[in-house]
């Protein structure tokens, strides 16, 4: 039964945009929902122009549609005259002037917003409540009690137990659909030559309005957009569409291509549903339960590698990076294993490199808001970890250039998986390589400035001499890792020439690392 006398307020963030929750179901008089625009959340980080305009849209939209279902919706534009520009000061400001009695929200996502919410519901007057998302298949500290007393977080481990819990993809209760967990050696090819790619689906959303309100306020930003057909999904209808679309036509080749490379294919068959997933306008299951419907009702259009291929990424890999987040923060943030502290390149923030693969990867990211995880992984993310890159740097940027950047899946990517700040709690091994990789799969190299083959030379690939110093100068933290212990072994072979060759060579580029 409703309480006539509650007048409660409840906080909904601009990535907890889930029509499907619990409170949304019921119209109640009683209870206000308050979204806000705020610059405590354009100023955190740099964030690309159209992070902030998506973001910023998709919050219209769910507040549009609240009112339309009934609910009261109070809705703080970002240059409103009454937005004080914080949850805390806004909250605090409806609460006084509209005389609510009761305060709630929903967990936050990220530790820095959860910790502000909770020294505020503390410390105020009144009650307060907080409920979970309902948006993920695992809870916050699911992870952390899995592995209590293990030295290591295995995602295939978890992966396993997040199939058996969730029945997906499993037979007789327990066992592997088709006998085996993972099918990822059927994946993973180079884009043949002449490979005609699907289109990528844009939608043509006209933000002009909101990129002015943005403008006006100065709010500092990076990147390049076009405002008038704004391409990503901003509703849940859009975001439904893609899904539909990425199922019928990029998840026959998803497996088999999801780590190729090429210059000016931007998304492959990737599926570019990360921003609507961590706003939470679509949920992981009704993604993974999309897919699982497609290759059952399309025998032989999708071959099963594909399909498992991508229920990992989501019950495997964003689960668990959710999990390792709330497992290991606030320290997480500070760990630099290999003490780095280089700068980034200059080029990180324009693209202007001679490096033909990091070019395409840095341009794309400026004009899309995007790169494909092998992007980021291992052109990004790689050149970093072999320049001595300090984490922060890292951080900063991969938690502003991409559209789906939220701090719980951006960190634990940037400073675990890629630069292995956290010495191992994510990755096995770092994450680093040479030309060989890259050329291997990508068409980068062909028409690069520099030459794949050669490590020392005007014209030498940094990332070759950057990789075996990189070894070399960590050999103290890597040569009994059991993962890495035949490149020590190919290092010690080389000799005394070529390897001073080769670290002065890197030397050299490290000294004159925005010139590359
Ligand atoms: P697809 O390749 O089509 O994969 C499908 C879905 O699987 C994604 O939408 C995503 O929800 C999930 N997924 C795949 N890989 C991962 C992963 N490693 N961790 C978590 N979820 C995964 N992902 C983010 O959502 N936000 C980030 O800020 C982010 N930062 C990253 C930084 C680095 C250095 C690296 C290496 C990876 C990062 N990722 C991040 C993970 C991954 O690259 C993106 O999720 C993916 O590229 C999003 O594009 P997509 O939707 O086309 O993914
Ligand atoms: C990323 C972002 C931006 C740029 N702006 C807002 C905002 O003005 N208001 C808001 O509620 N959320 C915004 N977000 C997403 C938040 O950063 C996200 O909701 C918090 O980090 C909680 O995880
Ligand atoms: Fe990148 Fe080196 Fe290949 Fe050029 S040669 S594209 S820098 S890997």
């Amino acid at each position: 039964m409703i309480n006539n006398h509650t007048k409660t307020l409840r906080l909904v963030l601009g990535d907890q945009l889930n029509i499907n929750h619990s409170w949304f179901k019921l119209v109640d008089d009683s209870v206000t929902y308050v979204m806000m625009e705020i610059r405590t959340e354009t100023d955190y980080a740099l964030h690309h122009i159209q992070k902030v305009t998506g973001i910023f849209a998709a919050m219209q939209n769910f507040a549009k549609e609240l009112t339309l279902l009934q609910h009261k919706v109070i809705y703080l534009h970002l240059n409103d005259a009454d937005n004080l520009q914080s949850f805390v000061e806004n909250c605090k400001a409806l609460i006084q002037q509209h005389h609510f009695n009761k305060f709630e929200y929903l967990l936050p996502d990220e530790y820095r917003v959860d910790e502000v919410l909770n020294n505020f519901s503390s410390t105020l007057s009144i009650p307060s409540a907080v409920f979970d998302s309902e948006h993920f298949y695992s809870t916050r500290y699911e992870l952390k009690d899995l592995f209590t007393g293990k030295k290591t977080y295995l995602m295939e481990t978890f992966y396993r137990y997040m199939r058996k819990k969730h029945q997906v993809l499993i037979i007789d209760e327990d066992k592997p659909l088709n006998g085996k967990w993972n099918f990822d050696e059927d994946n993973r090819q180079k884009l043949p030559k002449g490979h005609k790619v699907v289109t990528p689906l844009l939608f043509d959303n006209d933000l002009t309005l909101i990129e002015t309100e943005i403008k006006k306020a100065a709010v500092k930003t990076l990147g390049v957009q076009n405002s008038k057909h704004f391409i990503w999904p901003i509703n849940r209808k859009q975001s439904l569409d893609l899904l539909e679309y990425f199922v019928a036509n990029c998840l026959p080749l998803f497996g088999t291509f999801q780590d190729a490379m090429a210059p000016g294919e931007w998304s492959l068959y990737h599926a570019r549903l990360s921003f609507s997933l961590n706003i939470k306008l679509i949920s992981p299951k009704e993604v993974v339960d999309k897919a699982i419907d497609a290759y059952f009702q399309n025998p032989g259009m999708i071959a099963y590698h594909q399909l498992e291929g991508f229920v990992r990424q989501i019950i495997g890999w964003r689960e668990y990076m959710r999990g390792i987040y709330w497992s290991q923060m606030p320290e997480y943030a500070t760990l630099n294993y290999f003490e780095h502290t280089a700068a980034l390149p200059e080029w990180f923030w324009t693209g202007n490199t001679k490096m033909n693969c990091l070019k395409n990867a840095i341009q794309q990211s400026l004009h899309f808001a995007y790169a494909h995880h092998i992007q980021r992984l291992m052109v990004t993310g790689n050149f970093a970890l072999l320049a001595g890159v300090h984490p922060d740097e890292v951080d900063a940027w991969y938690l502003g250039i991409y559209m789906d950047a939220i701090e719980w899946v951006e960190i634990t990517n940037t400073r675990g998986m890629s630069q292995f700040a956290d010495g191992g709690i994510v990755a096995t091994k770092p994450y680093v390589s040479a030309a060989a990789y890259i050329h291997k799969m990508s068409t980068y190299c062909t028409g690069c400035y520099y030459d794949k083959a050669i490590k020392v030379g005007e014209r030498a690939c940094p990332f070759n001499s950057l990789y075996w110093n990189f070894y070399h100068n960590q050999e103290h933290k890597l040569s009994r890792n059991p993962r890495i212990g035949m490149m020590y072994s190919v290092w010690h072979k080389m000799n005394a020439e070529t390897k001073t060759a080769i670290l002065e060579q890197a030397n050299y580029y490290l000294s004159n690392m925005n010139d590359l």
